[in-house]
């Protein structure tokens, strides 16, 4: 039996180390806000932890300490004032000193001012749509070829042989590295939520409203999401692809796009 025990646990070990990007916590990410979200969400992980010590420190301390076999009599009073006044202000000192941080940073996500791009994003069931305010580039960006084909049940394309299964499209949001994106999220439909974990952005796609966030990416790569907000049966079948680039990539890859919309509208 214990053998038996121990197989699994070696499995699920070796499970683990299977998964390489395999991780607990939430990534640092690769914006400013998203290292300030990370920071402050330690912080409350790190001032629950202390909590956490002394609490239960003290109350295991006191059931040894204290416990009936050594002779000790339990306290009959039934009101404390001073440990009441202790037990308000004590948590009250705690959030308060957490709430400030978080407020400044909360102020600086909703600040979108002074963005350099303007993207509006609408939701469809099942895909996204990217419209470049200023520019003559809008596309449809859903679920890629390969991960399309080894979707159904019984497929003849194994989905373990596809490169980001169900985490790739066909057409990504292209933006340039270093460059404040205002992003409008709405939707067509249903509810959907934009999430992208690197960039620390999860916001509502709402039919009738407009969210607005930003983000600015300070690393060329790419970053990959999904909708967040169960939308119907492809609900997890609608992932988001954002490719930072350099600054002269992103303006070449506008010239294609561009080109491409030009030559389609003058020949449909
Ligand atoms: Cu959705």
């Amino acid at each position: 039996m214990s053998k038996k025990i121990l197989t699994v646990l070696l499995g699920l070990v070796l499970a683990g180390t299977a998964s390489a990007d395999w991780a607990l916590n939430m990534p640092e990410g690769v914006t400013d806000l998203s290292q300030a979200t990370y920071d402050i969400h330690m912080l409350m992980f790190w001032v629950c932890v202390a909590i956490g010590v002394v609490v239960f420190g003290a109350m295991i301390y006191s059931l040894f300490a204290h416990r009936k076999s050594k002779g000790h009599q339990p306290a009959d009073f039934s009101h404390s004032t001073s440990a009441e006044v202790i037990w308000t202000v004590i948590p009250v000192v705690i959030l308060l000193a957490l709430a400030v941080p978080a407020a400044k940073l909360m102020m600086e996500l909703e600040d979108d001012r002074g963005s350099e791009l303007s993207i509006v994003v609408t939701a469809y069931q099942w895909k996204w749509h990217y419209d470049y305010q200023d520019q003559d580039v809008e596309f449809y960006s859903s679920l890629a070829r390969p991960s399309l084909e080894a979707r159904p049940l019984g497929a003849e394309v194994d989905p373990f042989g596809v490169d980001s299964y169900l985490l790739d499209v066909d057409n990504p949001l292209v933006v340039p590295v270093d460059t404040k994106v205002r992003l409008m999220i709405t939707s067509n439909d249903v509810l959907h939520a934009w999430y992208v974990p690197e960039l620390a952005i999860k916001k509502d796609a709402i039919p009738g409203l407009v969210n607005t966030t930003w983000f600015r990416a300070n690393e060329v790569g790419t970053y990959r999401g999904q909708c967040a907000e169960l939308c119907g049966k492809d609900h997890g079948y609608m992932p988001i692809v954002v490719e930072v680039v350099e600054q002269d990539e992103y303006l070449a890859w506008v010239e294609t796009q561009t080109d491409s919309a030009q030559r389609f509208a003058a020949n449909p």
